[in-house]
């Protein structure tokens, strides 16, 4: 089922109580996710929810929609922006054309590794991005992880960028990701992740770029079976509410959500770290090519362009800065 404008603000308009006295029923946070329902991310919003719930005796709760029953990132996105949808995780990729801020987030080869990611999340310039977000309609309640993306193919091992030459390529639905794969000489396509799989079994694309549990859950391992290790870009996921909707909320409801948004990301980073390591696992006994890519030195410096290209603006670069400053030695 896709939203409409108009149906969001009926069902979830009408749905969500704004007050609620002892014997009402509970108030319900609506939250989309196009993952499945098994997803660390959607275990976490859920996880969230039962501690929301058991911290207000049931005044509050959330109800996660996963699966993309309520449509792509980039639709739900605009629902919540606009009040029809209460809380959205989404990845920051699409949130690029809304908000600058998440761009320096995305940018190819900007996290060394994942301790430096985390730490940057955590810290200033994680509270930045999610602050910002603000402006645009959006509260930022936390990150999530999403680990390290690299590409993927039904052609070929692509161990420099001279393999990525003419292929057809989906990334997720901004700019600055599109900038990348043609800097890099593939062809990009963007569109939603629920497309993928059908286009990589027609032939409309040649692959995409995504992390393991990505690659794994969509099934798109069946198909495009070279999984070339590029760690180009550690994207991580952002879990947003809508500012109309957190404006219902009292101040200290508001405080809570903060406060058990941000202990649910120990929890979903515990789950994280599992499902990399069995999503590996399963992927490795499908039966998929694994390339080991030794030197990405040449792919980080032909995308290098992309940074100012994408992320120039003064805003921008002083947070590129700030994130290239700090040492990964925080966690
Ligand atoms: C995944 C991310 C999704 C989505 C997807 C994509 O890693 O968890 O939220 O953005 O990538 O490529 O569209």
């Amino acid at each position: 089922m896709k939203l409409t404008r108009r149906a969001a603000l009926g069902a979830f308009g009408a749905a969500v109580v704004t007050a609620c006295s002892p014997g009402e029923r509970a108030r319900y946070l609506y939250s989309s996710d196009h993952h499945p329902a098994d997803y660390p991310t959607v275990l976490a919003v859920k996880e969230l929810g039962r501690l929301l719930s058991e911290r207000t005796d049931g005044r509050l709760a959330i109800k996660v929609f996963p699966g993309g029953q309520l449509g792509s990132e980039a639709d739900t996105l605009e629902i919540t922006i606009f009040g029809g949808l209460d809380i959205n995780r989404v990845n920051a990729a699409p949130l690029n054309s809304i908000a600058p801020l998440t761009t320096p987030l995305c940018l190819p080869f900007v996290f060394r590794d994942e301790k430096h990611l985390r730490c940057v999340l955590d810290g200033s310039p994680g509270k930045k991005v999610l602050a910002s977000l603000e402006d645009y309609g959006l509260i930022g309640l936390c990150f999530y992880d999403s680990g390290a993306r690299s590409f993927y193919n039904t052609k070929r091992p692509i161990l420099t960028p001279d393999d990525m030459r003419g292929m057809k390529l989906r990334v997720p639905n901004s700019d600055l990701y599109v900038g990348m794969v043609r800097a890099l000489g593939g062809n990009a396509t963007p569109m939603s992740l629920a497309e993928v799989y059908q286009s990589l079994v027609q032939g409309v694309i040649d692959g995409a770029e995504n992390n393991w549990p990505s690659y794994e859950s969509g099934r798109h391992f069946e198909v495009a079976t070279h999984y070339s290790l590029t760690n180009h870009m550690m994207t991580p996921e952002i879990l947003v509410m809508s500012r109309d909707r957190w404006q219902l909320l009292s101040p200290a409801d508001r405080d809570l959500l903060l406060q058990t948004a941000a202990e649910s990301v120990g929890y979903m980073r515990k789950l994280w770290d599992e499902r990399v390591a069995a999503s590996r696992e399963t992927l490795l006994k499908s039966g998929i090519k694994v390339n080991e890519v030794t030197d990405t030195s040449e792919f980080a410096l032909m995308v290098r362009p992309v940074w100012n290209q994408y992320a120039g603006s003064k805003a921008q670069r002083a947070l590129v800065e700030e994130i290239q400053s700090m040492s990964g030695e925080c966690v």
